[in-house]
Formats: C-alpha cells, structure tokens, sequence
C-alpha cells in the first residue's frame, strides 16, 4: 500500500496554538498525542525564527520514544529533512511539490493545500502524497474572503483523485460526519480541537468518532 494511504487517517490535529497561546506547540502536541492522535502537523505561522522552529520540531520528535506517530512539518521542507520528521505541508507560496520532492527524496510525505479541484489535481500531477482541500466552511482561522469550497466540491474531488484527501477548514462536532460521509481520508483541525476546555478528551472524542465511522455498519 501507499504509505501516505496508510498514514494519512483519523484527526489530523494542527499544532497551531492562536486559540491557546497559553498552550507553547510542544505542550500541544503533547495533549494531542495523548488524546491518540497519530497525524500531527507543526503550523507557526508568523514565526521567522527558523531556529526556534527547528528546536520545535526536534522537541516533537521526542514524543517519538514514547507515541507511535506522523509528524508533518507546515512552510518548512528543509527543516523536516534536517531534523528526519516525516513529511512537510506546502501550498502555493512554499517551495514547490517537484523541488521539495528533489530536496526530500521518497521517503518523506509531501502534502499540499489546494483551494480548487483543479488546484488539488495539479498537485496529485506533480507528486504530491496527499491534498489538504478547504475550507470546507467558513472558518475564523481564515481570512474574510478565503474560498469555501462546501461539501459537493469535496465529494468531486475524492472521486477525481487517487491521493488522500483531508478535509479542512471549519470543521467541528456537528458537522464531522457529513465530512466523513464525502469519503475523505482524515479531517484536519486547529479551532475545533483547540478552543476545547480540554484538548486530549476532544482528541478523543474525534479519534471515536471517525473510528466508529470507519467501522463496517452493523458491527
Ligand atoms: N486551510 C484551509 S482552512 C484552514 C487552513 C489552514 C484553517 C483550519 O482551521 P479550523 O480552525 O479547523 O477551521
Ligand atoms: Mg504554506
């Protein structure tokens, strides 16, 4: 199987702590491992300290002696080799999907943030592993005016491509199985898990839910 097929599953929990700033990226991380998320990506928007990134990321790595998890690094390809995590996040304004190919090699996943379906099949063409697709809706980690693709254009896409798809932008208790329903391969958060009074039962509850999700009806 593809690896990105096996790994790219359950929550795909952002480590972005805007909506806990009391809460530093490997505090989070920690409280996502713990709730059993298994798909973690690093996002430090705004953040151009790329040694205070790099430390970031080697302190995450750590969890590895203890969880069996993906990490996936947000802008920052180079950083994700240096330090052996298992793949980086691009989109548009970032190194581009052949390149950072070039600079990873196989062994490393590579996903990419599409706003478009053609956007997203152009990313498959290149090489990318997965496509991260939103927002599905509005969201405030976004911008006013960032486009919301809503749930047929996710629908379309899983059928068109062969890559993972993960669901993002807006997503929350309520609407998470008319998500899953589209067919994705995993949903990714930052407000939803984020803003929660506890962050590791909210990890929980999500990692149940897209379980019993998966789970063939009647069992
Ligand atoms: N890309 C599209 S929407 C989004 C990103 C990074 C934000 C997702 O955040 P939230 O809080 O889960 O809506
Ligand atoms: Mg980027």
């Amino acid at each position: 199987m593809d690896p990105a097929n096996s790994l790219i599953k359950g929550p795909y929990a952002i480590v972005d702590n805007t909506y806990c700033p009391q809460t530093d990226h490997v505090a989070l991380a920690h409280l996502f491992l713990k709730g059993g998320a298994r798909l973690l990506q690093l996002r430090m928007k705004g953040e151009r300290d790329l040694k205070k990134i790099t430390r970031t990321v080697s302190a995450i790595m750590e969890f590895k002696k203890a969880y069996d998890f993906t990490f996936i690094v947000n802008d920052h390809a180079a950083v994700a080799r240096e330090i052996g995590a298992d793949g980086e996040h691009g989109g548009a304004d970032d190194l581009p999907i052949q390149e950072a190919r070039v600079l990873l090699g196989k062994g490393f996943l590579i996903g990419y943030s599409a706003h478009s379906i053609e956007e997203a099949l152009e990313a498959e063409r290149r090489g990318a592993d997965y496509v991260a697709f939103g927002a599905i809706f509005p969201t405030r980690t976004k911008p006013v005016g960032h486009p919301v693709q809503g749930l047929e254009k996710l629908r379309e896409l899983v059928k068109k491509t062969a890559i993972p798809v993960v669901a993002i932008g807006g997503i929350h208790r309520k609407n998470l199985h008319q998500v899953l329903e589209t067919g994705v391969a995993s949903v990714a958060m930052i407000g939803a898990l984020t803003q929660a009074q506890d962050v590791t039962e909210e990890v929980k509850w999500y990692c149940q839910a897209i379980k019993s999700f998966s789970l063939p009806r009647g069992t």
